[in-house]
């Protein structure tokens, strides 16, 4: 495992992972997004009560210091992913993502090796199974790594909370 790498499995229960996406409304009649995956946020003072519960289940298990005051719904379609790339600065020090609907695969790449960005030159292939949660913070969390979904065989569906900061000891 990467430093700062981290998995929790069966964060949520089958019966939470179908109210979950009973919620975001996965429609199988909204039209394919040929490249990209389909992208909801939601910001500190809208987020919907089921996704604040789970913000308090990761600081009841001690998995974040904070309430994350930014979560993301990424919904991919079969064949689609997620190209490598570092979360922005803004997205705070520890990363935390939810998956659901189907089993993936993160893989992660210390800086471009060359050849094709989305697949292939991975360095470290995380088995992320639905309900699990995976962290992504430390070491792994900054340049040189870059993470990356390669394109799902089933629809998927992931929730990323972001924005927590580390508590630092005051100086
Ligand atoms: O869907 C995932 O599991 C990863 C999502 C991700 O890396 C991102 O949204 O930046």
């Amino acid at each position: 495992m990467i430093p700062g790498l981290s998995i929790v499995p069966s964060f949520v229960s089958e019966a939470e992972e179908r109210a979950l996406i009973e919620l975001i409304g996965w429609s199988r009649d909204r039209a394919p997004h040929s490249q990209r995956n389909r992208i909801d946020r939601y910001c500190t003072d809208k987020i919907p009560e089921p996704f604040a519960r789970l913000c308090d289940r990761l600081i009841d298990l001690g998995l974040v210091s904070m309430r994350p005051p930014s979560i993301s719904v990424n919904e991919y379609r079969k064949g689609q992913g997620i190209v490598f790339h570092v979360d922005t600065p803004q997205s705070g020090d520890v990363i935390s993502i939810l998956g659901l609907h189907s089993d993936a695969v993160m893989l992660f790449m210390r800086g471009w090796t060359g050849g094709d960005p989305s697949r292939g030159c991975a360095e470290f292939s995380l088995p992320f199974p639905r309900r699990a949660l995976v962290q992504i913070q430390g070491e792994c969390r900054r340049l040189p790594w870059l993470h990356a979904i390669p394109p799902v065989t089933e629809d998927r569906i992931s929730i990323v909370f972001r924005g927590v900061l580390n508590v630092r000891p005051a100086l």
